[in-house]
């Protein structure tokens, strides 16, 4: 095949009127104008000065053009690098910075605190904005809507997404084509998708879950998404009786649950309802059947491996459980020290092999000899067990990591941007239990002899330096940090101590 990863997914809906947007606004766009729409992208790519393996960084809102990059990249071959809205200008740099993109995308709001930015870097920048209007859509206008796509190796590169590292330092994971294409189709396989189905999108669609597991696996189908901005929980309950299928992460669920108007009768026509990208509580599981009789059907994945497990469509979903390694994935459970496979039930490090695995971390080789074995097992930094029917069970993280409402925290950035505040002498970052994030930020410093840190300053500078969602909801200040013996900060100990800062209070 040509370009395996366009033709599978894009090209052989060509010429199909069918719808496969439906928006907010009650528009729909058919298979045919997102494909238009996305050949005329592709020409505005390579007249930019694209090659097949160059890079397109993107931070955009979620619209149907945004998507339309995407498969223009696809078919352009080059490689797609989708950008969290939440980024600051300076994580927004690094990442550009770091991937050699020649091609920055962005909100017209933003473009002139980032000229300055690709000037040094000497690339270019067009806009986009969420009403679809921008330089980009003005230079695609004038071109033809047919794009022959390029010719692509299975093993090429399609996409970068950042990850966050424990040291600070986020890491770029490289995607192949056949890392995505093999995923979408186990999915739409395994979940039974079809045409007939109509999937509720309303994820971001610059991450794993909303760009690669629902979109992909709605085009393998030949599906439909109706496509929304983004999580609006009245536009959910007033679309949800038009959907047959819903993806979304924990706060989707327990959001829904909050409120009195998602009833049975709602969900009753609906086919499937699928969790992941945090813990699913077993609580919300369970209280999710009482109100819907609906078992959610929840799965593992990672920015580095896309999908690795899931609970069977047929047969048992397990609260508490992620399921059963996908078809194709092999998973292991091994001890963190030996690397030695451990017996049925031990608790140990989760390592995954299969087509789905990533081709390692960009310009990274330490990095992704550490985390990817020679023999093609990837350490996923997750600790689970296996039970004895073959359930996979994620009980905690061997690497300090929060995710909060879906979306990953590495506290090693935020104490580094802590610690070079005034006043403070060190600082320790922790996740606690919360109500709708299921994790929050909370920072605990220690402050330099003698001073008081100014805590409104403080929220300032992490505001200029990290995405909102990163930021400590709470910060406490301390006489000094628990440690070990060994001198370590025993974070546990701390995740004790303010494990109720967010829990509502009871009575
Ligand atoms: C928004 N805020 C968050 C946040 N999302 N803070 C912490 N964590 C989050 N996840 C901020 C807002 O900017 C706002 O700031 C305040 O918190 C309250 O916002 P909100 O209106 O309540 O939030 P909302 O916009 O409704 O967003 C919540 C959400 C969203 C859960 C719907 O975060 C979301 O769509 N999450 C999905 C993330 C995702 O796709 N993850 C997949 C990663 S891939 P202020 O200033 O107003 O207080 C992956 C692999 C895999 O993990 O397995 O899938
Ligand atoms: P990311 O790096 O954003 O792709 O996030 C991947 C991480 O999310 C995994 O390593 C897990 O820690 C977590 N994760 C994803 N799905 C689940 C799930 N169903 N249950 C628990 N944790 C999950």
């Amino acid at each position: 095949m040509a370009n395996p990863l366009y033709d599978t997914l894009f090209g052989r809906h060509l010429g199909s009127a069918k719808p496969f947007l439906r928006l907010a606004d009650g528009a729909t766009l058919s298979y045919s104008d997102f494909l238009a729409m996305a050949s005329r992208i592709a020409h505005v790519l390579v007249e930019c000065g694209l090659e097949p393996g160059d890079r397109v960084a993107v931070q955009v809102e979620k619209s149907p053009e945004a998507l339309a990059l995407y498969a223009a990249a696809a078919q352009a071959g080059i490689v797609f690098l989708p950008l969290n809205t939440a980024y600051t200008t300076d994580e927004l740099s690094y990442f550009v910075e770091d991937s050699g993109a020649k091609l920055l995308i962005c909100d017209s709001a933003k473009q002139g605190a980032l000229t300055p930015m690709m000037d040094r870097l000497g690339g270019r920048i067009e806009t986009l904005n969420a009403d679809g209007s921008g330089s980009l859509s003005d230079l695609a206008q004038a071109k033809p809507s047919e794009f022959a796509p390029v010719a692509r190796d299975e093993g090429d590169l399609a996409a970068f997404l950042y990850t966050s590292g424990t040291t600070g330092r986020s890491k770029g994971a490289m995607l192949t084509q056949k890392n995505l294409l093999s995923n979408a189709l186990t999915l739409a396989e395994h979940w039974r998708f079809t045409a007939d189905d109509v999937l509720l999108h309303a994820l971001p669609i610059f991450h794993t879950h909303g760009l690669f597991v629902a979109t992909n696996v709605t085009l393998a189908a030949g599906g439909s998404m109706i496509f929304l901005p983004k999580f609006d929980l009245d536009r959910i309950i007033e679309l949800l009786p038009q959907a047959t299928a819903m993806m979304g992460v924990p706060t989707f669920y327990t959001r829904l649950l909050d409120d009195p108007r998602f009833t049975r009768d709602l969900a009753q026509h609906m086919r499937l309802f699928i969790s992941g990208s945090a813990p699913l509580l077993a609580d919300t599981h369970i209280a999710f059947e009482e109100r819907t009789g609906h078992r959610i059907l929840e799965r593992y994945g990672m920015t580095e491996t896309n999908m690795n497990t899931s609970n069977p469509y047929e047969g048992e979903r397990r609260a508490g459980t992620v399921g059963f390694p996908l078809p194709g994935v092999e998973l292991k459970i091994t001890d963190p020290g030996s690397g030695e496979t451990l017996p049925v039930g031990e608790v140990g490090q989760i390592e995954v092999r299969g087509p789905n695995v990533f081709k390692g971390y960009w310009q990274m080789p330490e990095k992704t000899a550490a985390e990817l074995r020679e023999d093609g097992f990837f350490i996923t930094g997750d600790l689970g067990q296996i039970d004895a029917d073959g359930y996979v069970t994620i009980v905690g993280r061997n690497k300090d990591l929060i995710i909060s409402g879906g979306y990953n925290i590495y506290p090693k950035e935020i104490e580094l941007v802590l610690d070079e505040q005034p006043g403070v002498l060190e600082s320790a970052v922790i996740g606690v239990p919360h109500p709708d994030f299921g994790e929050t930020v909370l920072g605990v410093l220690v402050a330099e002899k003698g001073q008081t840190p100014d805590l409104d300053a403080i929220d300032k500078a992490v505001k200029q330096s990290l995405a909102r969602f990163k930021h400590p909801r709470q910060l406490i200040v301390v006489d000094e940090l628990p440690r070990n013996t060994m001198g370590k900060v025993q974070k546990n100990i701390l995740r004790e101590r303010y494990k109720d800062a967010f829990q509502p209070a009871e009575g």
